[in-house]
C-alpha cells in the first residue's frame, strides 16, 4: 500500500471539472450539491477547475447531458486541461462510457458513488473496513469500468480506480465473481467475531452511545475531546470510516461505551450504505445517539434531516439523542444561535450548544447525558412471574435488548428500561445489573 499511496499521493492534484443535471427549479439545490462534490473531490485529490450543470427533466438516457452539452463538457475540459470528470449523480455504464467518448479516453470520469467509494478506499483502516469497501468497489465501480481501462493504466492508476488494498482495482471481469466471493466470507467471518466482542460487551450492561452526525460536523473531534483517543480528526469528508469504540466515565460515575462512527452524506446510494452495514451496525445497536451537527454550517437543519433519515432507514431511530450543536465557536450571528436554540427547545430531545474544538459548553454535554442516561434509560433485571403476562408484553413492547431467561415459575428478564417502564415493572425488580469492566 505504501508504495502504491507514494506514487498516486506525490503526483500533483487532478484537475477535474464537476457536472449536474437539475429539473427546473432545482437549481440552487443542484449548486449547493456541487459544492458538497467539490469537497468530495478535495477529499479525494482532486482539485475542482470548472463545473457545468444543465437543465432538464430528466437526465438523457444515452449520455445523460444533452448532446450540445456534452460537446461544451469536452471543450471545458480542453481548456481548463482537466483530467477527471465527475458527474453529481449515478451513472449507468453505457452513459459513463458514452461520456467518456465525448470527452477522450485520456480523461477519467466517474459518478458519485465512485468518488465517494474512492474516498472511502483512502481512508479505510480496519481490515473490516478495507474489505467491505473492496467489495463495494467491486459491486459499483468495476463493472463500469470493465473493458475501457487501458488509458487509466498508462496514467498510473486513476481516482476511481484506487483499491483499499495494495492494488489497483481488480476490473477483470473473469475474477470479479471469485473475488467477491472470497470478500463476503472473509467479512463474514469478521462479523462472527465482531459479534462475539458484541455480545461480552452488552453482557456487561454498559450503556452504548454513539456519536453520529452528518460528515464533518466535529464528530471525532468531540470524541478525542472526551476521550484523548486521537483519532484521526481533520478538514476531510469522510475521515473516519472504521467504528472507533472507547470506555468513559461521566462525572457522576456512570460507565459508558462511546463510539464514533462514520459520518452521513446526503444522497448516499443504498448500495453504499449496505456496504457498511456493519460499520454502522454500532450505531443501530447503541443506546443512546449523539447527534452532532456543524451549527456554523448555513445548511445545518437539512444536513440533520439528512442525518435523521437515514438513522431511520439504517432501523436506529426512536432512541434517545442528545442533540450537539457544535462548532459554536464559529457561530457570530446571535439571531442565529437564538434561533437554533428555540428549535431545539421544541423539539422533545435535550440539546446543547458546544465547540468540541475550544471545549466550550462540554460540562453541559456531560450533565444532559447523565440526565439520559441516568433518568432515563438504564439495564435492570426484573423476575416477572408468568402469571402476568401483560408485565411481560409491557416489557417487550417498552424495553430494549430485553434476554430472558425462564424459571420454573417466573421469567428473569434483563432489559435496558426507561423510567416509565421501571415504575410498571417496580414490583418485579430484582436489581440494577452489576456493570462491570468486562
Ligand atoms: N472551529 C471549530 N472547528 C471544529 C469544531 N469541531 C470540529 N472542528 C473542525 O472540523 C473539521 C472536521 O472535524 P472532524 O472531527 O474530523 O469531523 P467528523 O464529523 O468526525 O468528520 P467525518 O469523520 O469526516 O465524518 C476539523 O477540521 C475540525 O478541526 C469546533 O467545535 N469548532
Ligand atoms: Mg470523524
Amino acid at each position: 500500500m505504501e508504495n502504491h499511496e507514494s506514487i498516486t499521493e506525490a503526483s500533483a492534484p487532478v484537475r477535474t471539472v464537476g457536472c449536474a443535471v437539475y429539473p427546473q427549479g432545482g437549481e440552487a439545490e443542484a449548486e449547493r450539491s456541487l459544492d458538497e462534490l467539490e469537497r468530495l473531490m478535495d477529499t479525494a485529490g482532486a482539485v475542482p477547475v470548472g463545473r457545468l450543470t444543465q437543465m432538464r427533466p430528466t437526465p438523457d438516457r444515452a449520455s445523460c447531458l444533452g448532446s450540445g452539452k456534452l460537446k461544451e463538457l469536452a471543450e471545458l475540459c480542453e481548456a481548463q486541461d482537466a483530467r477527471l470528470v465527475v458527474f453529481d449523480c449515478e451513472l449507468t455504464p453505457a452513459q459513463l462510457r458514452a461520456i467518456e467518448d465525448a470527452v477522450g479516453e485520456e480523461r477519467e470520469v466517474l459518478d458519485r458513488s465512485m468518488l465517494i467509494l474512492s474516498v472511502f478506499a483512502r481512508h479505510a483502516v480496519t481490515a473490516e473496513g478495507r474489505l467491505q469497501v473492496e467489495l463495494a468497489q467491486l459491486h459499483y465501480t468495476a463493472p463500469r469500468l470493465i473493458g475501457r481501462n487501458a488509458a487509466l493504466s498508462r496514467l498510473g492508476g486513476g481516482i476511481g480506480t484506487r483499491g483499499p488494498g495494495e492494488s489497483k482495482l481488480e476490473i477483470d471481469r473473469r475474477r470479479l465473481k471469485t473475488r467477491i466471493r472470497a470478500l463476503e466470507e472473509e467479512l463474514e467471518h469478521l462479523a462472527s467475531s465482531r459479534e462475539t466482542m458484541r455480545a461480552a460487551r452488552e453482557r456487561s450492561g454498559i450503556v452504548r452511545c454513539a456519536i453520529v452526525g452528518y460528515t464533518n460536523a466535529g464528530k471525532s473531534t468531540l470524541f478525542n475531546r472526551l476521550t484523548d483517543a486521537g483519532i484521526l480528526a481533520q478538514d476531510k469528508l469522510f475521515a473516519t470510516l472504521d467504528p472507533t469504540t472507547r470506555q468513559y466515565v461521566l462525572p457522576d460515575g456512570t460507565k459508558l461505551l462511546l463510539t464514533d462512527t462514520v459520518g452521513f452524506i446526503r444522497n448516499l446510494p443504498h448500495h453504499l450504505i449496505r456496504a457498511f452495514h456493519s460499520t454502522l451496525e454500532e450505531t443501530v445497536l447503541s443506546d443512546v445517539i449523539l447527534h452532532v451537527c456543524n451549527a456554523s454550517e448555513e445548511d445545518v437543519l437539512a444536513q440533520m434531516e439528512v442525518t435523521e433519515s437515514l438513522l431511520e432507514e439504517l432501523g436506529a431511530s426512536g432512541k434517545p439523542i442528545l442533540y450537539v450543536f457544535n462548532q459554536c465557536d464559529r457561530v457570530h450571528d446571535a439571531d442565529r444561535l437564538a434561533a437554533m436554540r428555540r428549535a431545539a427547545a421544541q423539539s422533545h430531545s435535550e440539546a446543547v450548544f458546544v465547540s468540541a474544538l475550544t471545549g466550550e459548553g462540554m460540562d453541559e454535554l456531560l450533565a444532559a447525558l447523565g440526565r439520559i442516561v441516568n433518568d432515563g434509560w438504564r439495564t435492570e433485571t426484573f423476575r416477572i412471574p408468568y402469571s402476568d403476562g401483560a408485565a411481560l408484553h409491557a416489557l417487550h413492547e417498552n424495553g430494549r435488548d430485553v434476554r430472558l431467561e425462564y424459571g420454573d415459575d417466573c421469567v428473569a428478564a434483563t432489559a435496558l428500561t426507561d423510567e416509565k417502564l421501571r415504575g410498571r415493572l417496580a414490583a418485579y425488580r430484582v436489581g440494577e445489573e452489576a456493570l462491570s469492566d468486562a
